[in-house]
């Protein structure tokens, strides 16, 4: 095996993500394709690389294993800084750069499951969740991106990346009230309108 950075990837999962980073920091990588219906994400070869036996998992030239997509997403934008992909250290934007990336693990990915996962069930009390609600989680998606094109306002950013590629899954997968925005609709289709992205979807 080559000692370029590896990215076990299939591309129904969050590895997708992952891909269009490297995608955008144009970095020279192999894709290790893990089939899940076959459990390869499961065996002892993987799980020693990561434990969890998930994907995006990805190991970069000197062996450091790296999991959890917004660490990738945020790793390669300042290991690439050349690209502006992410505010300088200190800055205010750096701050609200941290924001949305995080807002991505703590609220919306949580706040959708919840919705989708548990129709049925009555909402966690909003006090205790972190996410609050799964509307409140979408009402200030669309009232930040109602104001300017881009998270951070003018520039796109990886954090754009992160926030529009679960926004894209969850239209994709019918999630309540995103089909229906047309501020997010806007988003989706101007953050993916990127030949990194358009490089990243390739078989
Ligand atoms: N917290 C992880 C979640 C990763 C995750 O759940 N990946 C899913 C695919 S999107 C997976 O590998 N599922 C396979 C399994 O758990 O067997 C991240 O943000 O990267």
């Amino acid at each position: 095996m080559s000692n370029k950075m590896r990215l076990y990837y299939n591309p129904q999962s969050r590895a997708a993500i992952a891909r269009w980073m490297l995608e955008e920091v144009g970095a020279d990588y192999d894709l290790v394709h893990i089939d899940f219906e076959s459990g390869s994400n499961r065996r002892p070869d993987f799980l020693a690389i990561n434990p969890m036996g998930k994907l995006p998992t990805l190991v970069l030239a000197d062996g450091t294993v790296l999991t959890e997509t917004p660490a990738i997403v945020a790793f390669l934008a300042d290991a690439h800084a050349d690209k502006s992909l992410a505010p300088e250290i200190s800055s205010p934007a750096r701050g609200t750069y941290y924001r949305w990336l995080m807002f991505n693990g703590s609220c919306l990915e949580p706040a959708a499951i919840e919705k989708m996962m548990r129709k049925d069930a009555a909402p966690l009390p909003k006090v205790s969740v972190g996410w609050g609600s799964y509307d409140d989680v979408i009402d200030t998606l669309e009232m930040t991106l109602g104001k300017s094109p881009y998270l951070l306002g003018e520039r796109f950013s990886a954090a754009d990346l992160m926030i529009g590629a679960t926004l894209s899954w969850l239209v994709m997968f019918g999630a309540p009230r995103v089909g229906d925005s047309a501020v997010i609709a806007e988003y989706v289709e101007r953050v993916t309108d990127r030949d990194a992205y358009r490089r990243s979807q390739a078989t």
